[in-house]
């Protein structure tokens, strides 16, 4: 199948990395979306996201002249859906007592309902939004063939997940390998072919719904990974442990990888696509449910964790550091960190947040530093809660003088507690329990 025009609808952290990297494959990209202020951004020249060397891909495909903005579809060879699937914020299900959350589809329904005008005899639409089980199947399916034409017959209809992870979109956008699912066997093949013209990793074939599952229990498994990691810590707390290094010598073994504990799973992906299982199946979906328990009560952990080390949280003043969801990022969607610094607020502490990636970040009740120093210099105490490199490379001795503070709170293991306490610091770090070392000489 030949490809001369696509369509790209959303144009986020999904969609707009896609749709550069297929106008620079000499594919003309008409990209779409519905928030004019993305539309004006892109044509003027900039880019409204955070990604390395996103902002030249985007000029270098318009410089191409295959690369134009549009707030709404048209005729074209291929439809790639890649519109935000978030969840309800005002309704929740439930199963034997589990409050669960609600897939917000209206996004994938009305891109879906906008490309019926423009599909064509020939046409293939592609499904990548992170959706729940059977949404190809039971949602876009019908709506488009609401315009007379079936699919599988008359046009291709794929669900093909994406798999980047942000800070290495385009990198991984071609390398990794990429699950393709048809609701026929020839949408698959057709979905091949398109994504064939840019990705050097493998491309595999299978249906459209073992497609949306494989992105799900990918997400999954890490959400439940980070869960088992966030226990463990609590767990080393009570025992008197440090997490860190019990966690280092038993990834020691062949076959066992346990990964970071921290203030919490933030991010659009693995603190949500969980859920859309859990609301699916919620009979089948308890230890799913479980890890979501975990990892969304992290925040309150951390909360526990600054009052050890400061007492009561009423007008102390917070120096946080760090607000994305996780290091070297500007996305603050779903942040523990966010969540950490609202509770503190709640309990009465006077925060000020130092974002690098986003210092102009507008917090209810939370004051922006426009700078580190101005953050920490008249803090009770500085709360690291993403391992930014810049943050991972900071030397207490140098920011000893800068600040008042001398009680340090590490939620992620970036600091040494030996360098801090040189420096004039008490550091407390999440995971670290005091181990009480036997003592040979004593009988
Ligand atoms: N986190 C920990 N401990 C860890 C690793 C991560 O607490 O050991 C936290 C992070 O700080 C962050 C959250 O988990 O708050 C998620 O971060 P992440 O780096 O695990 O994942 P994302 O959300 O940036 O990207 C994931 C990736 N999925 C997997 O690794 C299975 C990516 O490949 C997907 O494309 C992306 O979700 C997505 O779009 O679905």
């Amino acid at each position: 199948m030949r490809f001369k025009k696509i369509c790209v609808i959303g144009l986020g952290y999904i969609g707009l990395p896609t749709a550069a990297t297929f106008a620079t494959r000499g594919i003309k990209v008409v990209g779409v979306d519905i928030n004019s202020q993305v539309i004006e951004t892109l044509r003027s020249g900039n880019v409204h996201i955070h990604e390395p060397s996103l902002r030249d891909l985007v000029e270098g495909a318009i410089h191409l002249g295959n690369f134009s903005f549009s707030s709404q579809p048209e005729e074209a060879d291929v439809f790639l859906i890649a519109v935000p699937t978030p969840f309800q914020s005002d309704l929740q299900g439930e199963y034997d007592g589990r409050k669960y959350k609600l897939a917000d589809l209206r996004a994938v329904k009305s891109a879906t309902e906008a490309i019926v005008p423009h599909l064509r005899k020939g046409n293939l639409v592609i499904l990548e939004s992170t959706s729940p089980p059977r949404t190809t199947v039971d949602l876009v399916k019908p709506i488009l063939e609401s315009s007379g034409l079936i699919a599988g017959e008359d046009f291709y209809l794929c669900y093909s997940p994406e798999r980047v992870l942000p800070g290495q979109i385009l990198k991984e956008l071609i390398e990794n390998a990429r699950v393709v699912g048809g609701i026929t066997p020839e949408s698959a093949k057709a979905g091949r072919d398109l994504y064939a013209t840019f990705v050097k990793g493998e491309i595999l074939e299978t249906d459209a719904t073992t497609a949306e599952m494989v992105k799900l229990m990918e997400n999954t498994t890490r959400d439940v990974n980070i869960a088992i990691a966030n226990e463990f810590s609590r767990l080393a707390e009570r025992f008197g442990v440090d997490i860190w290094e019990a966690i280092s010598l038993a990834n020691r073994h062949p076959r066992i990888h346990i990964l970071s504990p921290g203030p919490g799973a933030g991010g659009h992906c693995i603190s949500v696509d969980p859920w859309f299982f859990v609301e699916a199946a919620p009979d089948l979906s308890s230890l799913i449910y479980q890890a979501r328990q975990v990892n969304d009560a992290q925040p309150s952990y951390v909360i526990e964790k600054v009052k050890q080390a400061v007492g009561l949280l009423a007008n102390k003043r917070i120096a946080a550091l760090g607000l994305a969801y996780k290091p070297d990022v500007d996305d603050l969607r779903e942040s523990p960190a966010v969540e950490v610094v609202h509770l503190l607020h709640k309990e009465g502490a006077q925060v000020t947040a130092w974002e690098p990636f986003k210092p102009d970040a507008i917090l209810p009740g939370i004051d922006m530093a426009s700078s580190l120093d101005s953050a920490i210099y008249d803090a009770d105490a500085i709360l690291l809660l993403v391992k930014h490199t810049e943050f991972k490379n900071l030397k207490p001795e140098n920011i000893t003088s800068r600040t008042r503070a001398r009680i340090a709170v590490d939620t992620v293991n970036a600091w040494d507690a030996n360098e801090w306490q040189k420096a004039g610091f008490q550091l407390h770090r999440l995971g670290a329990g005091q181990l009480p070392m036997t003592d040979p000489s004593s009988p």
